[in-house]
């Protein structure tokens, strides 16, 4: 079943991952929700039905711990964090039109109606399991209170994920050496009864619908290997206070796993906002729970609205797996798409908060930049997919070469013109070339809409701007106001709806930017934002006055300042005991020996190790290639495969002596071509002499190292 383009005349829901309301946003958290409001704009106007809908996430460990620790309610706590969210977003022009959160009445009625829906349909049952428990602090450990070792891949993971190694979601009391983050000591196990949801039985639906799943591409690939993998049931309750009581069982402490409230308010916030607005406006049922007769696909439970989900790439599995077999088995509708963005780095290093190392929402907004700069550069610097690298130089530069040399450059001279010379818009018809230049640029924006490319959506209008620049540059219109007069009334009228097209295709991403313009050259005195995609094509407003420049470029001192304050609070981050990590000064301090390469000052994180999949191999064979006095083939046995392998070490080691031996092999490399053979992997060396790297146990070819 593939999906209609859109708009579609089912109406639809974009959502983002809820944040957590446990600490501060920065660049990371905005980079989801300004991507979603972009992809939200745009889907408007498109002409598609939408709202944008999101919360704060209130429950699970976390917060449950921090609010300990600060000796407040978890309640309180997160509230605290809600309120500044609510307020926050609108400063980035983020507009939901319901921002909830997931401990208020609807959400709780909604989460347990669904569980019990669940309940009685026989997808829940009860199993008695071992919990890991503190007997110091007397309390059971779920999820983030207990640490161990990943039981599929070895890496240190928390509780509930392999956070350090595979990423995947990990069972209560599956990690194996449990130790309590409460107290540090060795976590006990204790038998405890928990309810757990049938998501094995439900593999040929979930197979179906990663095929029919819209998004990003990784979306999609991930979790194919889980659900046609070994697909596991789901634990949906945990040992604590906080949280959704599980329906019946108030008395018993156990509470709903926050992953099975926190996407209910997907639907309790669609709910909220058709409350508010009235169904007649926005039916929140037709979009999750249709009547048969609304439903698009009979065949399929829900079959409602457009269902799309914005989410970091860490919460792939949630979405993919466990929600939509929820969705599925309580007969809502299914998410059409789950598009997931990639991280944020800063300087080129990951971006962790308890190292500092982020730019602050309130960093940013202190400094006084236009929120559209940072939408600008976090939307369309990379695909959604992509990781983007964030620094205040690599900001100014994009902002004062595309938005201030390109886009602004643009609409402010020929706008300028179009005033001081003719009042406004000069009155001839648009030629011909430049309505099909913008009808192009129109067509991109739809394939990016459709595509789910907020990148795709601005750089529309950013290459629209560059073919304006380029076109007035070429004509000259100054020169010819009075040699050939109609010739420049042409270009100008070119120009102001080429301005106009752009102002509209921008919309989505510098909303505050384009508005302040279209006030200026609109015929129209309505919110471009409610305007759609034709808009591009109408007529502009017959008189106009002189444009502002749109916008303002980022100073040179200014970054230098920002710069500096990002490096000293990350400097002073790393003092402090918490963070500090003795390994690493020894090693920063300890002189070079002579002639050793100094140490990379650049860091890799965890994740980026981790990416790398490091394995024992076996040598099987080493033979020469032909016309390469240096290399040779290998074949090594990598305990899945055998790899064939190009290696530079035939001038420093006896080809026969190699076979049998044990070595080191990065077996996720891509596969590189050399003198015409294919090598898939590399083999680890040390120095000039390439001396292998081996084991000194009996590790069996496909060990994993780490
Ligand atoms: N609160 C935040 C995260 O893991 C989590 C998202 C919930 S989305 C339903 O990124
Ligand atoms: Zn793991």
């Amino acid at each position: 079943m593939s999906h209609e383009t859109f708009p579609t005349d089912r109406p639809a829901v974009v959502t983002c991952g809820l944040p957590y309301a446990n600490g501060d946003l920065h660049v990371g958290h905005l980079r989801g929700y300004i991507s979603a409001d972009v992809l939200t704009r745009a889907l408007r106007t498109v002409g598609q039905e939408t709202a944008y809908v999101c919360g704060s996430d209130m429950h699970g460990t976390p917060i449950a711990v921090n609010a300990a620790q600060e000796d407040v309610t978890p309640a309180e706590f997160a509230l605290g964090y809600h309120e500044q969210y609510r307020e926050t977003f609108p400063r980035f022009n983020v507009q939901f039109d319901q921002y909830g959160h997931t401990d208020d009445e609807t959400n709780t009625a909604l989460t347990r109606s669904i569980v019990e829906t669940l309940e009685e349909a026989g997808h829940v049952y009860e199993k008695a399991i071992q919990v890991g428990y503190d007997p110091d602090a007397d309390q059971y450990l779920p999820d983030r209170y207990v640490e161990g070792t990943c039981p599929y891949c070895g890496a240190h993971a928390r509780g509930d994920e392999c956070d350090e190694g595979c990423g995947r979601h990990l069972e209560p009391g599956e990690v194996s050496d449990p130790v309590s983050v409460l107290t540090g000591n060795p976590a006990e196990y204790r038998e405890r009864d928990h309810r757990f949801f049938r998501v094995s039985e439900l593999q040929e639906y979930l197979s179906g619908f990663i095929d029919r799943l819209e998004g990003t591409s990784n979306a999609q690939n991930q979790p194919r290997e889980w659900i046609e993998g070994e697909l596991r049931d789901w634990c949906i309750t945990r040992d604590m206070d906080w949280g959704i009581d599980y329906p019946g069982e108030e008395a018993e402490e156990l509470v709903l796993y926050v992953w099975v409230d926190a996407p209910m308010e997907y639907i309790s916030a669609t709910r909220q906002h058709s409350e508010t607005v009235g169904t007649d406006s926005f039916d929140w049922e037709a979009v999750w729970q249709p009547s048969d007769d609304e439903r698009s696909t009979p065949t399929e439970p829900g079959g409602g609205g457009e269902v799309i989900h914005v989410i970091g790439r860490d919460i792939i599995q949630h979405h993919t797996v466990f929600w939509p077999a929820m969705l599925h088995a309580a007969g809502y509708t299914e998410p059409r798409a789950v598009a997931a963005t990639g991280f944020i780095t800063i300087d080129g290093q990951g971006l962790s908060t308890s190292r500092n190392r982020a730019v602050w929402a309130r960093e940013y907004l202190d400094a006084g930049f236009d929120p559209d700069l940072l939408r600008f550069y976090l939307t369309t610097n990379g695909g959604l997919q992509q990781d983007v690298d964030f620094s205040w130089e690599k900001f100014q530069a994009r902002i004062n070469s595309e938005l201030v040399g390109t886009v602004g450059n643009f609409l402010y001279r020929s706008l300028l013109f179009a005033h001081r010379e003719y009042d406004g818009t000069p009155d001839v018809e648009v030629s011909a070339r430049v309505t099909e230049r913008i009808e192009g640029a129109m067509a991109a924006f739809r394939t990016g809409v459709n595509d789910y490319s907020v990148r795709a959506i601005g750089t529309a209008g950013v290459e629209l701007a560059r073919f304006g620049n380029e076109y007035i540059q070429s004509e000259e219109p100054w020169k010819l106001t009075e040699e050939a007069p109609d010739r420049a009334r042409q270009v100008i009228r070119d120009c102001v709806q080429l301005a106009q097209a752009v102002v509209v295709l921008l919309e989505p991403v510098l909303p505050g930017t384009c508005q302040r313009i279209w006030e200026t050259i609109g015929a129209e005195e309505s919110e471009l934002a409610a305007l759609d995609l034709e808009t591009a094509l109408a007529a502009p407003a017959p008189r106009f006055d002189a444009p502002a420049e749109p916008f303002e470029p980022v100073e040179d001192e200014q970054v230098a300042a920002l710069s500096e304050q990002l490096a000293e609070q990350i400097a002073a981050a790393s003092e402090q005991p918490a963070v500090t990590d003795a390994t690493t000064e020894q090693e920063e301090s300890a002189p070079p020996e002579e002639g050793l390469e100094p140490i990379a000052t650049e860091r890799v994180s965890f994740e980026q190790f981790g990416a790398l999949d490091l394995r024992v191999g076996r040598i099987e064979t080493a033979s020469p290639i032909e016309g390469a006095d240096s290399l040779l083939r290998l074949e090594v046995d990598i305990g899945v495969e055998t790899r064939q392998i190009v290696a530079g070490l035939r001038e420093l080691h006896d080809a026969e002596a190699l076979a049998g031996m044990r070595v080191v092999v990065v077996a996720n490399l891509e596969p590189a071509e050399l003198f015409g053979t294919e090598s898939d992997g590399m083999v680890l060396a040390a120095g000039d002499d390439a001396d292998l790297l081996s084991t000194h146990a009996e590790s069996p070819p496909g060990t994993k190292i780490r």
